[in-house]
């Protein structure tokens, strides 16, 4: 069996957020995966933008052992989102270039994919994702939950993207942390996404 590559992106600051700890997490977490526990894994931090949101893993290439982490910041938000599921829609805020989807596709029908399926869910096991997260000895993370709506926004996009392209995707939205807060998630992640491959090793998409 090949080792998963893991393939892990926050985004750079969006709107009035200044600060977006998601490329923290990003980093840290796939510099931990290398150094603690041996793994393939590169970050990315991207522009949050609709063309890199629908460009970015078609441009990795399809390979069925990459496992693909998206980390985004959900302002509003207390918990940790383990997202399972992406919606073909998009709102009207536009992106960082000032843009939304129809301007880029001349698709204006709210959605992201003309003729694409409506929702798209990943593959990978949240329930024991969430579980390992929550075992992490030593640190109190915020509460991790399973939730089913991305939002209309650039990462509800990259996740619905990515879904297309491979099952073995997940989206992860934080609340807004400190940087101590961003390294002790990083820890339980890497942790868990790495305990996770060793039980459940990369499936093949039959799509
Ligand atoms: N959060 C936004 C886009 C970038 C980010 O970190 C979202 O939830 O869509």
């Amino acid at each position: 069996m090949k080792k998963p590559h893991f393939i892990i992106t926050g985004f750079e600051p969006f709107l009035q957020h200044e600060r977006n700890p998601s490329a923290e997490v990003a980093h840290h977490t796939a510099a931990l995966l290398q150094q603690r526990y041996d793994q393939k894994a590169e970050h990315h931090t991207l522009p949050v933008t609709y063309d890199i949101a629908r460009d970015f893993t078609t441009k990795l290439g399809a390979s069925s052992d990459h496992i693909l982490v998206h980390i985004g910041l959900a302002a509003s938000r207390t918990h940790i989102s383990l997202e399972r599921r992406a919606h073909n829609a998009c709102g009207t805020t536009p992106d960082n270039d000032q843009k939304l989807p129809g301007d880029l596709w001349s698709a204006p029908h709210g959605g992201l994919q003309q003729d694409g399926p409506q929702t798209s869910d990943t593959q990978l096991d949240l329930e024991s994702l969430k579980q390992e997260l929550e075992d992490y000895p030593h640190i109190t993370l915020p509460e991790v939950r399973i939730t089913h709506d991305a939002g209309t926004y650039v990462c509800n996009a990259i996740y619905y993207h990515s879904l297309q392209h491979n099952k073995n995707s997940v989206f992860i939205h934080i609340p807004p942390m400190e940087p101590k807060q961003c390294m002790e998630l990083s820890q339980a992640l890497a942790h868990a996404l790495h305990t996770l491959t060793l039980s459940q090793p990369p499936q093949s998409d039959h799509q």
